[in-house]
Order: structure tokens, then C-alpha cells, then sequence
């Protein structure tokens, strides 16, 4: 017990572009990197109390020679970005940062996640999103990776899938964990940890994350993941995205969640990923990337309370019966 790790908040984080739009058909994901650091992504993390920014600049690889694969669009484009990506995430890691890798469509989770748990095999993984994004290429509608990304990276599903060239490198097979309920077959079949829209309205955003971190790491000691998709915001809030969904979270329970997941100072990596400029009018551009921004900055350690005294804003409640 004595010997028990005690986690800080890691106070540097390293940015990560990757201009990637090969997982899904819509034109536009692979301008977000450039379209976040034009509004100020590197200005306004660095404007965190105490946080050191490093640009490590993106990931590129054009030119890649397709595979065929049944319903499985570009396997080898998808599968080339995740290689150089997994590396990149690696090396920022051990630079002993927090990576913050900006997609691109959510096909890129592969390679992030891979490049985590080549550093640290016992970080635990939070996928937020709209969609499960756990087809494989026999349960797919639409054949694009960006809804395949969590059946390649679990055990789980290792045998539901063909052989597929140009993967080879991936090292990565994450176990899906205990509990809960949802996106029905797989999940129930497996028990993976989770919580809908149902159990936000119930228990509230604060109760259902504490409850899954605490069910996929009850000692509190595992780095945590989270790969964040802007469509698991309601479509008012975001909607510059490929599938946007009403329904959804609000942008105060998306900070709530990512200040949750700060403050047990294990964050290690998040991706932030399905932004899409080229989708909406100018508002819906403008709405979405500083939507993003939020969800970043919270999950980075920005105070929404600034500098004003904790006192001021928690008084206790007067008890009327008392007196
Ligand atoms: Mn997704």
C-alpha cells in the first residue's frame, strides 16, 4: 500500500494532426486539424494554468497503393495512418506527455490506442461516442472503418474478423471489460461497461462516468484513454459531423465528464475526432470547433470557475428548519 503510485495531473501535453478521411466517404474531416489550430487550439491550451504545449505537427501518408477487402473501404490508406500514428502517439507518451491526437475520422482510435498500449499495456479505454463503432466488416452498412475502430482493437472480436493484409503491425488487443447494458448483441454479449442517454437522464453525466471508471478500474491505478467523438454531442451543439445525432450530450456534460476524468490525474491520451468544417454554414463550423476546444481544454485541466474563491460559489445551503 505504501509503495501505491500517486497520480498528478501530467502538466505537458503534445498535439497530434491527423488529416484523415479515408474511414467514412464525406469530404471535409481531414481539414479539422487545421481548421482547430487555425481557431487557436495550441493559443488556448497553452493559456491553461501551468500547461506546457508541444506541437508534434501531423500525420500525412499520401500516396498509399488500396488492397481489396471485402466491404472494407481503403484498408491499406486506414491502416498506413494508424502505423505512423501508433509511433507518433508512442513517442509523445514517452516524452512524458499527455497526447492529444486530432482526427480525422474516428478510424484513427486504431492507431492511437495501439500507440498507447505499446507504452502503457494497462491503460483503460473510454469511447465517446453516438455509435458504438463495433461493426466488423460482416456487420457493416456502409464498409467504412470509422465504425469498425473498437472491433479491431478487442480481443473479443479477434476471431469475428477475415485476415487482413497490411495490419500486421497492429499490436494492440484491448479487453472489453464487465457490467451495464447497450448497443444490444455485442455489448451485452460481452458486458462492456457503458452508459446511454438513459442513464445521463437517471444518474447524470458526474455519476455514470464515476460508476465506469470505477467498474473498469476499481484501485484507481490504470491510465485512462478517452476517445472522444464530437457526434456523442447533441447535434445542436455540434453539428459539423458525418452523423450527427439528436439526443445527445449537452456541451456542459461533456466538460463535466472530461473535468471528471482530469481530476483523477490518470488522463494519458484523448483523441478528438469526426469534426467536419465542410459540413453546415459558417455558425455550425464556428459552434462545433469551439465545442471541440471545450472538451479539450476541460479534459486538460481548465477551471470554468477562473480564479474566483471556491468559497463564493459553494455556499452551503441554509437549512430553513434550523434556528
Ligand atoms: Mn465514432
Amino acid at each position: 500500500m505504501s509503495q501505491e503510485k500517486k497520480w498528478e495531473p501530467l502538466k505537458k501535453v503534445g498535439i497530434i494532426g491527423v488529416p484523415f478521411e479515408k474511414g467514412q466517404k464525406k469530404y471535409g474531416v481531414s481539414v479539422a486539424p487545421a481548421a482547430l489550430r487555425y481557431a487557436g487550439l495550441i493559443q488556448q491550451l497553452s493559456e491553461i494554468d501551468g500547461l506546457d504545449v508541444k506541437d508534434y505537427g501531423d500525420i500525412e501518408t499520401p500516396g498509399i497503393e488500396e488492397v481489396k477487402m471485402e466491404n472494407m473501404a481503403h484498408l491499406a490508406p486506414v491502416s498506413a495512418c494508424n502505423k505512423k500514428l501508433s509511433k507518433r502517439v508512442s513517442e509523445v507518451l514517452r516524452d512524458d506527455r499527455v497526447v492529444v491526437t486530432i482526427g480525422g475520422d474516428h478510424s484513427i482510435g486504431v492507431g492511437t490506442v495501439d500507440g498507447h498500449y505499446q507504452v502503457n499495456n494497462d491503460m483503460i479505454l473510454i469511447w465517446v461516442d453516438a455509435h458504438a463503432d463495433i461493426n466488423t466488416n460482416k456487420t457493416s452498412d456502409s464498409g467504412s472503418v470509422h465504425g469498425m475502430p473498437v472491433a479491431l482493437l478487442v480481443k473479443e472480436f479477434c476471431s469475428y474478423w477475415p485476415y487482413l493484409p497490411t495490419m500486421d503491425w497492429q499490436g494492440t488487443l484491448v479487453s472489453l471489460r464487465s457490467v451495464d447494458h447497450y448497443e444490444r448483441l455485442a455489448i451485452e454479449k460481452y458486458k462492456i461497461p457503458t452508459f446511454a442517454m438513459e442513464d445521463v437522464e437517471e444518474h447524470g453525466i458526474k455519476k455514470s462516468i464515476e460508476h465506469v471508471l470505477k467498474k473498469l478500474d476499481p484501485e484507481n491505478k490504470r491510465p485512462i484513454h478517452v476517445s472522444f467523438d464530437i457526434d456523442s454531442l447533441d447535434a445542436l451543439e455540434a453539428p459539423s459531423t458525418g452523423t450527427p445525432v439528436r439526443g445527445g450530450l449537452s456541451l456542459r456534460e461533456a466538460i463535466n465528464l472530461m473535468e471528471i476524468i482530469y481530476a483523477t490525474g490518470r488522463l494519458r491520451a484523448v483523441d478528438l475526432v469526426e469534426i467536419n468544417p465542410a459540413i453546415g454554414d459558417e455558425s455550425d463550423r464556428k459552434k462545433t470547433i469551439e465545442a471541440g476546444l471545450c472538451v479539450l481544454k476541460a479534459a486538460l485541466g481548465f477551471s470554468r470557475r477562473g480564479t474566483a474563491p471556491r468559497g463564493v460559489i459553494d455556499l452551503p445551503v441554509q437549512d430553513p428548519d434550523a434556528q
